[in-house]
């Protein structure tokens, strides 16, 4: 199989996990367009009813409604039944990095209002130890005085052999995410070392960073596809 076609099957194995009445979070991305693809066509088929999603992006809430999904907020709805997105990592203890699409401050929240929250990947996303692909794990921060922001990233990771950061530039104008903030983009040559949770806690301690796209100990489920068409479930 291409990577798409795995993930468009990691997707439709996923949404056989969403049953009648269950409260949606939709995440964003390739392989999540997929699965929202997959949804609304079993709830038009009739084997799915009464789905509300959460989008956790303006570009999924759009997705979602062309594909006829009715949408509601995590005010109306502050406990998610599942939810269900792509990564773009996958450690051996499921923790992930998400974010690359820019979309991971409500890809988080929504994901951790969520009580089943269920990964879908092609086997290309799994990997030893997170940052480890060599891609950046993002972080969004405020965009007032973002150099000085990103002086402070800079000097918290100067001991990582092989550390480098950017700010995220789109077009020649930073990239901008839904919440009007900026993204710094974190590049670890060898992969985050240490207690990864000691990392986020040193990161979300800067002042002007708001949130980063390591997701550690988040997902319940992780469906992963393989080249060869079969599907596993990890849990
Ligand atoms: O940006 C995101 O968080 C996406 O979910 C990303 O992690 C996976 O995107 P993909 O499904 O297009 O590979």
């Amino acid at each position: 199989l291409t990577q798409e076609e795995m993930k468009r099957v990691a997707a439709y194995r996923a949404a056989d996990m969403v049953a009648s009445d269950m409260v949606v979070g939709l995440g964003t991305g390739s392989t999540a367009a997929h699965f929202i693809d997959r949804l609304a066509e079993l709830m038009h088929k009739g084997s799915l009813k009464d789905i509300i999603g959460i989008p956790t992006s303006l570009k999924t809430e759009a997705h979602a409604i062309k594909a006829g999904i009715p949408l509601s907020t995590l005010k109306s709805h502050p406990i998610v039944d599942i939810s269900i997105d792509g990564a773009d990592e996958v450690d051996p203890q499921f923790n992930l990095v998400k974010g690359r699409g820019g979309s991971l401050f409500r890809e988080k929240m929504i994901e951790g209002a969520s009580r089943k929250f269920v990964v879908i990947v092609d086997e290309t996303k799994m990997v030893a130890c997170l940052g480890g692909s060599g891609l950046s794990v993002p972080v969004e921060i405020v965009p007032f005085s973002w150099k000085y922001t990103l002086s402070k990233i800079e000097k918290l990771f100067k001991d990582e052999t092989g550390f480098s950061a950017r700010l995220r530039v789109d077009q020649e104008k930073p990239f901008e995410t839904d919440n009007g903030n900026y993204i710094i983009e974190m590049f670890f040559e060898k992969g985050v070392s240490g207690d990864l949770n000691e990392v986020s806690d040193r990161l979300l301690r800067l002042t002007g960073v708001i949130e980063h796209g390591m997701f550690l100990d988040m997902a319940t489920n992780v469906v992963v596809a393989k080249t060869d068409g079969s599907v596993i479930i990890l849990n």
